[in-house]
């Protein structure tokens, strides 16, 4: 009988189950948000050579599922009315691949070097300054059409306007979504909020990474597929977290390090 019970369990052992996507076929996922531009030059994060605390704010997003989906239709917007300075942003058709990954910049003021579409038009290839993820700007048409730093959501609508995931933080009066994925993210002035490739938790990225952001690149550069997400043991294995304990490492850690903290 051991032996029975070890060859039933050896499969299980192997291949760890990957965590389900929170959202379900055809949507896609939010996977990355930057609200919260970090100052001076390091917060570029369009790479366009200057930092805009509108236009290098972006969504990521990615297919988290088994086969292609299409984003024609889905929008994103802010927590404001339509016509009361409402960030809005509708996806052109474009096919995303099973781990395809999709940057949306607000883009005010912006420019581009390589593939970049917007609502209109998706561009013609992945853009290889973003880890060859599909580039969208929402050509964002003033310095006030941006999320507050202070309390605000990303709202992601199906092509009817039905709520498929809000994710918000901080502060603010306006009422949540009280349908689809409602989740709070961390209130931060350190970058991005990402979500745990792991578990799909949400996290302040550089309490991840070494980075504030990525745009383009998922967690740490694994989509959140099936197979990719089997992998994850092994390729964490790899990384000389251990050898260098002031360095950050790459590895996932609670974010309860009060030193670390800015009071504001
Ligand atoms: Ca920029
Ligand atoms: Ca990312």
């Amino acid at each position: 009988m051991p032996v029975l019970v070890a060859a039933a369990l050896a499969p299980l052992l192997v291949v760890p189950k990957a965590p389900e996507p929170p959202v379900a076929y055809p949507h896609p996922l939010i996977t990355e948000i930057l609200y919260a531009v970090p100052s001076g030059p390091a917060g570029d994060a369009n790479g366009d050579g200057k930092r805009d605390a509108a236009g290098d704010e972006f969504i990521e997003l990615v297919n988290p599922h088994d086969r292609p989906i299409n984003l024609r239709g889905y929008r994103i917007t802010d927590r404001n009315e339509p016509d009361k300075g409402q960030l809005k942003f509708v996806f052109p058709a474009l096919e995303l691949p099973p781990g395809g990954v999709v940057v949306v910049f607000n883009g005010f003021g912006a420019k581009w070097e390589g593939p970049v579409g917007d609502s209109k038009r998706a561009p013609e290839a992945g853009n290889e300054k973003f880890g060859g993820a599909i580039v969208l700007t929402m050509k964002g048409a003033s310095a006030m059409t941006s999320w507050a730093n202070g309390g605000d959501w990303a709202l992601l609508s199906d092509p009817s306007g039905s709520p498929v995931q809000c994710v918000w933080w901080g502060k603010f009066n306006e009422t949540l979504p009280t349908s689809g994925l409602v989740e709070q993210a961390t209130l931060t002035t350190k970058g991005s909020i990402t979500r745990n490739p792991e578990d799909f938790s949400w996290a302040v990225h550089a309490d991840l990474d070494d980075l504030p952001f990525s745009p383009g690149r998922w967690g740490t550069g694994r989509p959140p597929a099936p197979e990719q997400a089997a992998a994850m043991p092994e390729t964490t294995a790899e990384k000389p977290a251990q050898a260098t304990p002031d360095a950050g490492g790459g590895e996932a850690k609670p974010a309860d390090q009060p030193g670390d903290k800015p009071g504001k």
